[in-house]
């Protein structure tokens, strides 16, 4: 970090406009990590486009900016600053312009991360990629406003899962306590994360959970959601995110998985687990990345066959354990 903020800082001193861009599906991390960049430098003169890979879950609305978001187009020669994406394809339709950029910061916190910037902050003991952020501004020493305190407060609230996941460091909660010091409204924030769901999403998840299925003593849970099942409920796919969290709550649960059919041969798969199964190892056999305890896949197969295809290497992780 030391040697990394000089660096970065000189990337900013230079140009007056600068691209913030998240990962497609955009979370709490990459989106509350992009709009803290904008509010902190815009009021310094600087010019901060936020972009983002549509659609743009408005599960989000809540944070400060993001009306923001996709308002602006990113010039061709700003120099990219991307954040929580392990690699450019991340970026979904925007994976272009950051490949085609000449300066991208890359700002991460995926062990799975390609190190594809011309300069990489990526460090794997980060709670979230917020607090990378955090650190940033505070070792260039700039003014953090209330909303930009706000957003990186999301980042951590959201990829600690609230202060439960094994992230929780005294250096992520150390963090917090200071954002909040510094005018992150927690309640506004909290209410915006756990309490503002649209009521579909929990006829959804009713869905989801009367058609769990539980192996290996209630070790290994998982299940899915079709999209006839999303248009009864009246939810769409982006509104599932969250739902691994409800299927992740098990006493000695190892680990725990969801389908989610986001087209006729289209399937997204979240996976969570706790201490013996390395969520992103099991999701990198099909393409796809996360964390140890935390990883996602999109599978390019119907349904039913993403099911079988996933679970069998799943159960053979599971066959494997003490
Ligand atoms: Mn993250």
């Amino acid at each position: 970090m030391a040697e990394l903020a000089p660096r970065i800082w000189q990337v900013i001193d230079n140009a007056p406009v600068l691209t913030a861009v998240t990962h497609k599906d955009a979370d709490g991390d990459t989106l509350g990590s992009a709009l803290a960049l904008a509010l902190a430098l815009e009021p310094m003169g600087k010019s901060v486009p936020v972009v983002s890979s549509p659609p743009v879950p408005q599960a989000w609305w809540f944070l400060p900016g993001f009306e923001r978001v996709n308002q602006h187009s990113a010039p061709a020669d700003a120099p990219i600053f991307i954040f929580d994406a392990s690699d450019p394809s991340r970026a979904g339709t925007y994976a272009s312009l950051v490949t085609q950029a000449k300066v991208v910061v890359n700002i991460d916190h995926h062990v799975s991360n390609t190190q594809f910037g011309s300069i990489n902050l990526v460090r794997t003991d980060a709670a979230s990629t917020g607090e990378l952020v955090y650190d940033l501004l505070k070792a260039w020493q700039i003014h953090i406003p209330p909303g930009a305190a706000s957003c990186l407060y999301v980042t951590i609230l959201s990829d600690t899962g609230g202060f439960r996941h094994d992230n929780t460091s005294a250096h992520a909660l150390r963090a917090a306590a200071e954002l909040v010091e510094l005018g992150a409204d927690a309640a506004m924030m909290a209410r915006g994360l756990f309490k503002s769901r649209p009521a579909s999403t929990l006829r959804m998840q009713g869905r989801i959970l009367q058609g769990l299925h539980f192996e290996f003593g209630d070790r290994l849970v998982w299940g899915s959601i079709s999209q006839a099942a999303l248009r009864d409920s009246g939810a769409t796919t982006d509104q599932a995110d969250s739902s691994i969290d409800q299927l992740n709550t098990i006493r000695g649960q190892e680990l725990a998985i969801l389908f989610k059919e986001a087209g006729p041969r289209l399937t997204k798969v979240s996976i969570r687990s706790r201490d013996q199964v390395d969520a992103a190892e099991l999701a990198a056999k099909f393409g796809g990345g996360g964390h140890r305890r935390a990883a996602g896949i999109e599978v390019a197969l119907p349904l039913k066959e993403a099911e079988a295809k996933v679970l069998t290497e799943a159960r053979l992780r599971m066959n494997d354990l003490a």
